[in-house]
């Protein structure tokens, strides 16, 4: 799964990449999604491997501020379309070494100039594609349905408004898939704050109710305080956070909400070869499940034998679960939920 990072130049997209990928370069880099459960896991069956799940994130031309030159721009919106979600970076820390590009810094102006591209480019697509289906003389029902999806887009769209908060009808949203509308998807944003920003706390007007009239979920950190962290000794890190009122590192809050940003929960595999975490998407069946480990298992599957993690981590093991009666059988139909220990039995 591909997070999109967007924003304004200089907004802190490189910083954050690097932040979430455990340094790197490039304009490419994969994420590992921190999770406590693989810990728990790992004290209890000493594997040899840990493994968790991973993203990819993929940083696109940063908008300048004013519409984009018409070659900038499609090349941009291709990278969005590409993406199977969005991680909008934008700037809140003043520094006088990195003059912002529109000369002060206002996080809801600068949110608002990107998701205004997003909204054009949506607005234009709908436009050209519905009169194109409206000159079609031969349409018939599924071309019906689009334009129909199309129109209500176009009226949202209007009004400024994004179409994942339109409450389509799941007939529409399906009519719609094709298109790769921008403003469809889902999207966080990372409000990158410096280091007084971060200790007091800081508010901008209107941006979080912004936000939530935009159905994007807004994560305040900062990039550069999260960089400090990453460069302790991790016994130093507690001590660091708690002077900022932190639990836990930002940039492990940020790569969990990018990770439900793009639909994805986890379920567990535990022995003493590896404790894993494997990314589905929310609504997959254990069959499919089976599948993101090898296809092998996806065909042969017999059942899956499942129990939540928070029973295993109560009762210790495998054995007591079985007494307890915590282990299921489930078959192939079975909707598999975040945390879930899996065990798949097939045959080849
Ligand atoms: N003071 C401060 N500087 C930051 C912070 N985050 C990023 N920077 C600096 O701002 C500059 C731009 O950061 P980048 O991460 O390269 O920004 P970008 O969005 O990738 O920029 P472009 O790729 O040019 O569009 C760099 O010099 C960073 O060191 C922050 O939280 N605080
Ligand atoms: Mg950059």
């Amino acid at each position: 799964m591909d997070l999109g990072l967007v924003g304004l130049p200089l907004a802190g997209k490189t910083a954050v990449l690097e932040l979430l990928s455990g340094g790197g370069s490039g304009r490419v880099a994969v994420a590992r999604v921190p999770d406590p459960r693989l810990d728990v896991l790992t004290e209890m069956f000493h594997p040899k491997k840990r493994t968790p799940a991973t993203i990819r994130l993929t940083e696109l031309a940063g908008v300048p501020p004013g519409r984009l030159e018409k070659g900038e721009r499609n090349a941009f919106f291709e990278g969005v379309r590409r993406a199977d979600a969005l991680l909008h970076v934008v700037r809140a820390f003043a520094d006088p070494l990195v003059p912002h590009p529109a000369g002060s810094v206002d996080p809801l102006r600068d949110a608002r100039a990107v998701e205004e591209e997003l909204l054009l480019a949506d607005l234009e697509r709908v436009e050209t594609v519905a009169a194109r289906l409206e000159k079609n003389r031969a349409r018939g029902r599924e071309e019906d349905l689009q334009l129909e999806a199309l129109r209500l887009c176009a009226q949202g769209l209007g009004e400024a408004r994004p179409v994942r908060v339109l409450g389509l009808p799941a007939e529409a949203v399906r009519a719609l898939s094709g298109f790769g509308l921008l403003t469809a998807g889902q999207e966080l944003l990372a409000l990158n704050l410096d280091e007084e920003q971060l200790r007091d706390g800081v508010a901008f007007p209107g941006l979080s109710a912004w936000t939530d009239s935009q159905a994007v979920a807004l994560i305040p950190f900062s990039a550069k305080v999260e960089a400090e962290i990453a460069a302790l000794p991790p016994a130093e890190r507690a001590d660091f956070l708690g002077a900022y009122g932190l639990s836990e590192p930002g940039a492990d809050r940020l790569a969990r909400a990018a990770y439900a940003t793009l639909g994805l929960i986890s379920f567990l595999t535990a022995g003493e070869d590896e404790v894993r975490a494997w990314p589905i998407g929310a609504g997959t069946t254990a069959r499919k499940a089976a599948g993101r480990i090898h296809s092998d298992i996806e065909r042969g599957f017999i059942r899956a034998e499942v129990a939540a993690f928070d029973d295993l981590a109560r009762v210790g093991d495998w054995k007591a679960l079985r007494e307890h009666g915590l282990l299921r059988l489930e078959g192939q139909d079975y909707i598999v939920r975040d945390g879930d220990i899996v065990n798949f039995r097939f045959h080849v």
